[in-house]
């Protein structure tokens, strides 16, 4: 049987497993290796959980001084920004000008206060799709707690009714179909980070793999 759009995408991370990063990040709008595209397209798992607004919740935990369960009207009642980002994925297309509006990230760390011993992030989503960051990501002024997108609500094919978005990482960092954000001392790689995608996800230092046998991958 044909292979799935999936497992293509994993093997081709386990075969390129070993193509390592640049030492240096390339300056430029347009990340090394990549191409652009007009319309942005929709990748995913596959699976499109319709989590309507009246039901959405966003657990933030672990490693926090006031852990909190968040609802659509709490987020609303927090700082909203629009902020147009260039989004790129792994996969090699670039999609300019994303006008993603929603929370800052910064403003959720303000309310949940991260503990000294917090270091890293873990993102779990509504697919069982999770990805893994270092909290000092989320301080830049693009990253975003996503509820639009060039001005219309978020569409659950984009990640509706909230997604992470982090422009200046490969956009597997950003997760659709946000419900959790655990703050965690220790680093815990996430879905496609334990299946031969970078750690870090820098694309002007083109990390896209992980430089490790990938436990497991058959050609
Ligand atoms: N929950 C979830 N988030 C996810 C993914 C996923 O499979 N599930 N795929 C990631 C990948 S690989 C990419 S390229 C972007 C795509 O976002 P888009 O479909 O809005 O373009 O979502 C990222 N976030
Ligand atoms: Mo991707």
């Amino acid at each position: 049987m044909a292979r799935t759009y999936l497992e293509r995408k994993e093997a081709w991370a386990a075969k390129m497993r070993s193509v390592p990063a640049r030492t240096e990040r390339v300056e430029g709008r347009l990340p090394p290796g990549q191409h652009t595209v007009k319309e942005l397209p929709v990748l995913d798992l596959g699976i499109h959980p319709e989590v309507v607004p009246p039901d959405w919740q966003l657990e933030i935990g672990g490693l926090v001084e006031e852990p909190l369960v968040m609802d659509w009207e709490g987020l609303m009642a927090l700082p909203q920004v629009e902020i147009t980002s260039d989004f790129h994925c792994v996969t090699t297309w670039s999609k300019y000008d994303c006008g993603w509006g929603g929370v800052p990230m910064a403003a959720i760390l303000d309310l949940v206060k991260p503990k000294d011993q917090a270091r890293f992030v873990l993102f779990s989503s509504h697919d069982d799709y999770t990805t893994n960051l270092p909290v000092a990501a989320l301080f830049a002024g693009d990253a975003l707690l996503a509820t639009s997108l060039d001005g219309e609500p978020l569409s659950v094919q984009h990640g509706g009714p909230v997604r992470v978005v982090i422009p200046q990482l490969y956009a597997w960092k950003s997760a659709k179909f946000i419900r959790k954000i655990d703050f965690l001392a220790e680093d815990a790689p996430g879905y496609w980070e334990q299946r031969g995608y970078s750690n870090t996800a820098d694309p002007w230092l083109e990390e896209r793999f992980s430089g490790e046998e990938v436990p497991g991958w058959r050609d």
